[in-house]
């Protein structure tokens, strides 16, 4: 009481509230004061084309109703989650405008309870990732080898896209090295049908019971739950270095492949050896393949560093930038085709292990449709985040094999589901509801959304007429499983083919070109160089000695490490050229172009650069040293907002002297910071394309920023010409993705 304050006595505290109150607080019969009007009522704003929602169907297959404006916060008054109208969301109900909160405050529990679950568990694997929507349109190529009805010429199926790293919680970085997920979800007039792959063709591991081994290895390390998303740490290479067979999809996780510079430039694989059935009944053994129009292109490595500082949602932001472009992506899909033998073997490779490829160039890629992603979704936690994938969502025509691997699948992917979408009727979800009628006697259980009618979900029943009808073992139109004998004893053991951990690796570090080599090499010291055991190091150089000399020793110098003796021959392989990414030429619509531009530069000319660079199929980006217009040009970075890693080529029209919110650089000959006669992001901005071996384009009168930036007009790959002269050599540049020979080459070995 002593320390009370003046009015604040005992007893005097309403009175002193009340002096300063203007609005008393009504009393039984007294109107309420108005807080707030309700909002006036206003037209909905149309939704933009790219905020249409989902299709939507019940779980009975009729058509929802949900439009999407019906459930966005576009409506007039704003209700409880009952219905009822509401007065105030801004102020919790309390005694008194000081005084503490009512539990009566029905509108406030409901709000915070929502708010309060609004998270679900992320994906215990493959968390961070991002998807969309498209079509799938089948050539009717596989028609003869499938039953499926979306392979049917022609036919157009609504297909949904996730892309996913591995390794990473759901708010890690984009760009790191990571395998990447690929599952695609194909709505067909038969059901859903699941393609869950991945951006590398091979698996860690042979058997679906080894999935938590890895995963727990390749995951933050559990004591201190670091590092996130990365596999550049002891415990990782601890299991690969152990468990041999991980080698070949480790040595895919280190080249190249392990750092997309898109979802959209990514090869999708099945993994997996499927069984088609034709409608004659006969069978084909196939691997599914998704092949990029834009091209298989990476990014160098300090571009993924630098892209995880500049831009950690680089990959989800490029894919809907395309799609918001009306660059829609596309992939077409191909199958290899190969017999179904008794023994499962093609060409020696055993189709049941997951660990092996068959090389394109033993058998070829038939492309049997195509896919566009054309539409991004309108709620991110409604469809890419609530989505779910299961390899067993299979339609007539597509069954498994016997893949160990593939087997555990089947169980793992629903299960998950049950506490990752919180029960069993996940499938009523609507990114999740099938196309087509549903005809389940599933019932009940959380999140159950259906009002199933009838007396009888069982069968056999009389009382509901007998209904649904089962199909019968003549139909074409009901999924079979195709009836393989199987025989053996009860064993935990593998086949002895499965003990070839290494050729098919040396097969793949064989076949890359000498850059990709050199990557490679790398990758592998820089990761085993942030381990700390020595012992885990050596195991995997002795690895790296199995599948190939030449890179185990250029390893083990990088780690200082001496080079063991191989303890298997390397294997001799027939290199497979289609393993690289280098020496093809890709389109480059969609390519992104700077142009550097200053303040002063004639925008009549910039829209001649911009121009010709659209003309071209590609993007153009007017990098300027401040925003707004120049002009009628529309600028698009700024210095201070552009980094290098978003482009792919630059044009540089001028050579801006420093502006005033530039930062001096060190000048090593007056031994203080101070400013060259260029603005120094420009500078950073080319040196750094030129470091990442991209094309550079530089009008003779910018010739000071590649002097600033220590690129040689002769260097190959430097373009020196007008800017919109400058845009069809760049192009042709650019269809080879990166300017290849600009890589040192490696050493010369003694
Ligand atoms: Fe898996 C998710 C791909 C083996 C268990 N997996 C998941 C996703 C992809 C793959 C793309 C993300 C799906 C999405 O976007 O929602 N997984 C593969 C491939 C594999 C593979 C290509 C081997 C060829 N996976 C594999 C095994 C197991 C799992 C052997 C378990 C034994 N995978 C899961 C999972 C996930 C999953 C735990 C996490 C979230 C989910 O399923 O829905 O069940």
């Amino acid at each position: 009481q002593g320390m009370d304050k003046p009015n604040q006595k005992k007893g005097k505290r309403d009175m002193s509230v009340a002096e300063h109150d203007l609005t008393p607080p009504p009393g039984p019969g007294v109107e309420a004061p108005s807080l707030e009007e309700p909002t006036a009522p206003v037209p909905p704003p149309p939704p933009k084309p790219s905020q249409r929602g989902p299709e939507t169907v019940t779980p009975t297959g009729a058509p929802s109703g949900a439009a999407p404006e019906d459930v966005a916060q576009q409506g007039e008054h704003l209700t409880t989650s009952q219905g009822a109208r509401l007065r105030s969301t801004d102020h919790s109900l309390k005694a008194g405008p000081r005084g503490p909160v009512l539990l009566q405050d029905h509108h406030l529990r409901e709000k915070i309870t929502h708010f309060d679950h609004e998270r679900i568990p992320e994906r215990v694997v493959h968390a961070r990732g991002t998807g969309a929507h498209g079509v799938f349109v089948a050539n009717g190529r596989a028609e003869k080898i499938c039953r499926a009805a979306f392979l049917k010429q022609g036919v157009e199926t609504d297909v949904f896209v996730r892309f996913s790293t591995v390794v990473g919680f759901r708010g890690s970085a984009d760009t790191v090295r990571d395998t990447r997920g690929f599952a695609t979800k194909f709505y067909t007039e038969e059901g859903n049908y699941d393609l869950v792959g991945n951006n590398i063709p091979v698996f860690f591991i042979q058997e679906g019971i080894k999935f938590p081994d890895v995963v727990h290895a390749v995951k933050p390390e559990p004591d201190k739950e670091i590092p996130q998303a990365q596999s550049a740490h002891d415990t990782f290479w601890d299991f690969v270095s152990l468990h041999t067979e991980a080698q070949h999809h480790t040595a895919w996780n280190m080249s190249d492949r392990g750092v997309p510079l898109s979802y959209r430039m990514m090869e999708g694989f099945g993994v997996h050896t499927f069984r088609l059935i034709n409608d004659a009944g006969e069978t084909s053994l196939v691997k599914f393949h998704w092949k990029p129009h834009q091209g298989v292109h990476s990014q160098v490595w300090e571009e993924t560093q630098l892209t995880a500082g500049n831009d950690p949602d680089y990959h989800r932001r490029d894919l809907y930038d395309a799609i918001d472009a009306g660059a829609y992506p596309a992939w077409d899909l191909g199958v290899q085709v190969m017999p179904d033998t008794e023994d499962e073997m093609f060409e020696g490779i055993d189709l049941l292990d997951p660990t092996k490829i068959v090389p394109e160039e033993l058998c070829p890629v038939e492309i049997i449709g195509t896919m566009t992603l054309n539409r991004r979704p309108t709620n991110f936690f409604a469809e890419v985040e609530q989505v779910m994938f299961n390899p067993g969502n299979l339609v007539p025509g597509i069954d498994v094999t016997n893949d160990p691997l593939l087997q555990v699948r089947l169980f793992s992917y629903i299960d998950t589901q049950i506490t990752r979408l919180g029960g069993p009727n996940f499938s009523q979800i609507p990114i999740n509801r099938a196309h087509c009628p549903v005809n389940d006697m599933f019932r009940d259980g959380f999140h159950q959304h259906a009002v199933h009618g009838g007396v009888a979900p069982y069968k056999p029943n009389s009382l509901d007429g007998g209904n649904p009808a089962q199909g019968k073992d003549s139909d074409t139109v009901a999924f079979i499983d195709v009836p393989t004998p199987v025989e053996g004893a009860k064993v935990r053991e593998k086949p002895a083919s499965f003990e070839d951990h290494f050729s098919q690796t040396t097969l793949f570090v064989r076949s890359l070109s000498e850059v990709e080599r050199q990557h490679l090499a790398r990758a592998y010291t820089f990761e085993l160089g942030k381990c700390y055991e020595e012992a885990v190091k050596l195991r995997q150089l002795q690895c790296l000695a199995n599948i190939d000399a030449d890179l185990c020793a250029e390893v083990a110098a990088g780690l200082g490490l001496p080079v063991p003796e191989p303890t298997v021959p390397p294997a001799e392989v027939e290199p497979s050229p289609a393993l690289s990414q280098v020496g093809k030429k890709w389109p480059v619509t969609g390519r992104k172009i700077a142009v550097v531009v200053d303040a002063d530069t004639d925008p009549a000319a910039i829209e001649k650069a911009r121009k010709a660079v659209m003309d071209a199929g590609m993007l153009a980006f007017v990098v300027a040293p401040h925003g707004g217009k120049l002009g009628d040009v529309v600028v698009d970075r700024t210095f201070l907002t552009a980094a290098s890693i978003e482009f792919d080529a630059i044009l540089v029209a001028d050579a801006p002297a420093p502006g005033p919110d530039a930062v001096p650089t060190f000048d090593a000959k007056a031994g203080h910071d101070a400013f060259g006669p260029v603005d120094p992001r420009v500078v950073k901005l080319v040196a750094e394309m030129f470091r990442h071996a991209k094309a550079i384009a530089a009008d003779p009168d910018a010739a000071a920023v590649l002097a600033a930036a220590g690129v040689p007009e002769d260097a190959p790959g430097v373009v020196v010409g007008g800017p919109a002269d400058a845009v069809a050599p760049l192009a042709d540049l650019l269809a080879s993705h990166r300017v290849w020979e600009r890589f040192p080459t490696a050493p010369a070995k003694a």
